[in-house]
């Protein structure tokens, strides 16, 4: 085994983080982040960087051989909200990406395949509390049927030619280094960094649209954790439930104004309202749990301390 790492969206909000993370753990040189525009400076000048399209199969099959690479994690993807606007340019990035990388493992030029699901794979059929791992899910949204199509993938190519692909479906992700980009739960974010900067927030989802949400360290964990956990360990392949934390716009104002007194919230609803209605409010991720481990760290107290504390930093 051995090789390298390369991460495929390393500019992106979670991609960022956990580039920094795996250089950390492995070492700069061994872990090339590749992105179709440039990053945050600490991660560009940190290890090797390639500006690569995640649609070109070429250009990836040339920097995998380049950097010896055995291990993708494929991070590019447009989210929920956006796809919503460009519906077959997403449906083009989300899998032809994962094809790509799919078929590179399945001829034998990589060892292993990280590719993040999401919760977007259910749909308004779904039981919406404690989300079971296997379940109706008929997705409603562009971004959604991309990602249940591509879990459908990753099982069949781990089945028909013992691909070693790893997957999780991720949450709603709260961070404050590297800025979410058109997600339907990015104003969970977008609060905590006006109410710093000005006292209040407009919610585009109503009060009472409770999601499945996570702090980015977590996130983190979890990914690695699947990646490094004994491929017996891992049963489902095609994605595992993953959760944290649960709450609405409304219990989250009442939690930052516990610190910030004076916050106020206000509800402007748009069309990202019936996206989240579509979505569980709550996952339930014993299969995650039992099977590799999972563990999460951060409750709702602890992610909206962090937070403040970050975004303040960063907006100093
Ligand atoms: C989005 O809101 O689109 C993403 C997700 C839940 O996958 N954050």
């Amino acid at each position: 085994m051995g090789g390298r790492i390369l991460i495929i969206g390393a500019c992106g909000q979670i991609g960022t983080e956990l580039t920094l993370k795996l250089r950390e753990n492995h070492g700069n040189d061994q872990v090339i982040a590749s992105d179709i525009r440039e990053g945050a400076e600490e991660l560009m000048q940190s290890g090797p960087f390639e500006l690569l399209n995640a649609t070109d199969e070429l250009h990836i099959r040339e920097v995998v051989e380049k950097y010896e690479v055995r291990e993708v994690y494929l991070m590019a993807a447009m989210l929920s909200a956006t796809a919503e606007k460009a519906p077959m340019k997403a449906w083009d990035l989300n899998m032809d990406s994962l094809f790509h990388i799919l078929n590179l493992a399945k001829e034998g030029k990589l060892d292993k395949i990280f590719w993040p699901s999401s919760i977007a794979v259910f749909g308004p059929t779904t039981p919406k509390d404690n989300t079971p791992q296997t379940t109706i899910m008929e997705p409603t949204t562009v971004y959604g049927i991309s990602k249940q199509t591509g879990e459908r993938w990753c099982e069949y190519f781990h089945r028909k030619f013992g691909v070693d692909v790893r997957s999780i479906r991720y949450p709603g992700i709260i961070s404050y280094k590297t800025l979410p980009g058109g997600g339907t739960t990015d104003y969970a974010i977008e609060i905590f960094h006006e109410a710093i900067k000005n006292g209040e927030y407009t919610s585009f989802l109503a009060e009472d649209a409770a999601l499945p949400m996570m702090y980015m360290d977590d996130a983190i964990k979890a990914t690695i954790d699947i990646m490094e956990a004994p491929a017996e360990k891992i049963k489902v392949r095609s994605s595992y439930n993953l959760a944290a934390i649960s709450f609405t716009p409304e219990v989250l104002a009442a939690e930052i104004k516990k610190h910030l007194e004076n916050f106020q919230i206000s509800y402007e609803p748009d069309f990202r309202q019936s996206i989240a209605e579509s979505w569980p409010s709550s996952i339930d991720d014993t299969a995650a749990r039992e099977d590799w481990g999972w563990e999460h760290e951060f409750d709702l107290e602890k992610m909206t301390t962090t937070m403040l504390d970050g975004v303040g930093k960063t907006l100093k």
